[in-house]
């Protein structure tokens, strides 16, 4: 019983330590948030923005300032296997392959300028898969 409520004080303990530092951190670090769903238009394959500023745009391009964290959630919308990369940064999603399911993407921009997000699935950056990160200071 005694060991029970031990565990029981150090489980309430680490949950609100972690929360708490969570909320720190996110002030030291602003994370930018993007969501992208794939879409397949005919041949072409396209990154279409979902939400805010880019809501609906072909391919958007991403603003972030180096150092903030980015968050990119990639949903799938056409069912076909999709992962984006962002070599840059030497980062790739985990792969989204089944309509609906989705992945996010978490990393932190070090270095300003444009930088080119595609994926990297067989022929789909040809076919129009790609777009532009762009890292202020
Ligand atoms: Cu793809």
């Amino acid at each position: 019983m005694k060991t029970q409520i031990v565990f029981l004080f150090i489980v309430v303990i680490f949950f609100v330590g972690g929360k708490a530092e969570a909320e720190t951190s996110d002030q030291d670090h602003p994370v930018s948030f993007f969501t992208l769903k794939t879409v397949m238009e005919g041949e072409r394959r396209l990154f279409v923005g979902v939400g805010g500023k880019i809501d609906g745009v072909v391919n958007p391009t991403l603003p972030v300032r180096a150092w903030d964290v980015v968050k990119i959630t990639l949903i799938n919308d056409d069912g076909l296997n999709h992962h984006i990369t962002l070599p840059s940064f030497f980062i790739t999603s985990e792969e989204v392959s089944e309509k609906g399911s989705k992945t996010v993407m978490t990393f932190v921009p070090f270095k300003t300028g444009g930088y080119g997000y595609f994926c990297i699935l067989e022929g789909h950056r040809a076919l129009g898969m790609e777009g532009l990160l762009v890292v202020s200071h």
